[in-house]
């Protein structure tokens, strides 16, 4: 019966998941920009109407700006911690590009930070934070107050070879703590070290309708093409219910207004009208003094959140390169024929959005929204909300051929543990072990050709 319905959903929603085919360079619909400098991820949607853009400008401004410890020069831009992460938006979205893991072993992490938890959950189904330090660690602090700690990752190299003979080789992160203020974490703690996401197209993935997405996921791979895929499901703290996960690398947010207030109270230690509360995990005194101190509520207001909410949805995704070369032509045929589009879904369609310019648009973001198990190689071993410790969210792929221009680096996967795209595709497993095996069984010249595609898009 189950299957019934379930082929019944597929039918309904089959034009939300169309077939490589359709592909077209304008990987973002209407909101496509013509950019591909290393701006490319910081303009606006090409069809957005005055009112977002004069939205946009403003959010964009705040997004860049440099919170102060209170009080501060500017009343409106202060509040920063007591402990934080980094003190702008942008210091970690560079250019609104990823992250990346330090230069060097032991180096503060500049764009990147550690979650942590208890294997346990918490009364939403959220992953229980440790005693004296929460869900995050923040290795900054203002003032004399103690920062919790830091992490230092280190490599490991890890030898592979191609079906062709050729090898290569793949480095492993090992994360250990140093400076813990509040005392050593338990031994059982679950640690998952996370790069900062790309940020663009962010308001089209947010407008996909949830039925697409439940379309999407075969939770038991009824279909038997080794791919399951499933709905992460979370807590939505203002209308205090389960929602869709669609932010983070384990899609453990609902929303975009969420996803940025978490940021802004776990990264950078701002109150918004979304998280009223400053930061200071349970037995930090100091950080709850001050915060008492110089309450302010909320540090991120309203009038000022808001923007940085449209700001988020409303950049625009830049057109595909050199789509009509014959090697990325290629490539692309290889995307769907060794199986990397049964998770990188290349085409969807949003539904309705309060922004006229995201709604019912025909989009190539390269993802289902979905959880997958890719493995042991990748696992974090940390569950959040129903993903568990070998789940990840399907990366968004549009952009990524930008990555080099707009970051001047290239690290991929949720820790940046990938010099490159292949080292990226290498990594993957569990569900897509098939998708990896056909990649290292190709030949060096179909090899270039995927990577060729990879790099168009
Ligand atoms: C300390 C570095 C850091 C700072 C500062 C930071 N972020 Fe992030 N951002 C991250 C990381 C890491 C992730 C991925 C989090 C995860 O998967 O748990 C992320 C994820 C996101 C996402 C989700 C993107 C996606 O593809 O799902 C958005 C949106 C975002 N950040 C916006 C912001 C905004 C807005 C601010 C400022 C208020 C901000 N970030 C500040 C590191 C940072
Ligand atoms: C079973 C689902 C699945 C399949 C099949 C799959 N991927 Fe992925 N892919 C993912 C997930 C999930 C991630 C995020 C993993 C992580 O960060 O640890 C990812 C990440 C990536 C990344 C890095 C993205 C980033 O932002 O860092 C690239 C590149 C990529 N995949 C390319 C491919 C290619 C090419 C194929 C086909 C050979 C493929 N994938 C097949 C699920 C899949
Ligand atoms: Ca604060
Ligand atoms: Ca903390
Ligand atoms: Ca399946």
């Amino acid at each position: 019966m189950q299957r019934v319905l379930k082929l019944i959903a597929i039918g309904l929603f089959v034009s939300h998941a169309m077939a490589a085919e359709d592909l077209t360079p304008a990987l973002g619909g209407e909101t496509t920009v013509e950019v591909s400098s290393e701006r490319a991820f910081r303009s606006i949607a090409a069809n957005a109407t005055g009112m977002s853009r004069a939205r946009f400008t403003f959010g964009q401004q705040l997004f860049n700006t440099v919170w102060e410890a209170a009080p501060g020069s500017q009343p409106t831009t202060d509040g920063l911690g007591p402990v934080f992460n980094r003190s702008a938006c942008a210091d970690c979205h560079v250019n609104n590009g990823r992250g990346r893991p330090p230069e060097s072993v032991g180096a503060p992490m500049e764009s990147m930070l550690v979650r942590i938890s208890l294997y346990a959950e918490g009364p939403n189904g959220e992953p229980k934070g440790v005693p004296g330090y929460g869900d995050q660690l923040q290795d900054r602090s203002v003032a004399d107050i103690p920062a919790e700690g830091r992490a230092i990752l280190d490599w490991e190299e890890v030898p592979g070879e191609y079906g062709d003979g050729v090898s290569y080789s793949l480095r492993r992160p090992i994360v250990s703590f140093a400076d813990l203020a509040f005392g050593d974490l338990p031994g059982d703690v679950r640690t998952s070290v996370r790069v900062a996401n790309p940020l663009i197209g962010l308001g089209l993935l947010e407008a996909i309708p949830e039925e697409s997405l439940v379309a999407m996921a075969d939770p038991e791979d009824d279909d038997g093409d080794g791919i399951s895929g499933r709905v992460n499901r979370v807590w939505d703290v203002e209308n205090q219910r389960q929602s869709v996960g669609r932010f983070g690398w384990k899609a453990n947010q609902p929303s975009l207004r969420q996803q940025n207030a978490g940021a802004a109270i776990g990264d950078m230690g701002l109150t918004t009208p979304v998280f009223p509360d400053d930061n200071c995990a349970d037995g930090q005194t100091a950080c709850a003094e001050l915060a008492a101190a110089v309450a302010d509520s909320p540090e991120f207001m309203a009038s000022f959140f808001d923007p940085l909410v449209k700001y988020t949805q409303l950049v625009g995704v830049p057109r595909q390169r050199d789509a009509d070369e014959e090697p990325v032509r290629n490539g692309a045929k290889l995307f769907a024929s060794i199986g990397c589009n049964g998770c990188h879904k290349t085409s969807l369609k949003t539904g309705e959005s309060e922004l006229a310019e995201l709604a019912n648009q025909t989009i190539h973001p390269f993802t289902d929204l979905l959880l997958h198990d890719l493995g042991p190689g990748l696992a974090d071993h940390r569950h959040d909300f129903l993903a568990n410790g070998r789940e990840w969210r399907t990366a968004p792929l549009w952009g990524i051929g930008l990555t080099q221009t707009v970051n001047g680096f290239e690290y991929y996967l949720h820790d940046g543990r990938a010099r490159s795209l292949e080292e990226a595709i290498l990594w993957h497993g569990g569900e897509a072990a098939q998708a990896q095996a056909a990649f290292r069984g190709l030949p060096a010249t179909q090899r270039a050709e995927l990577i060729a595609f990879l790099k168009s898009i």
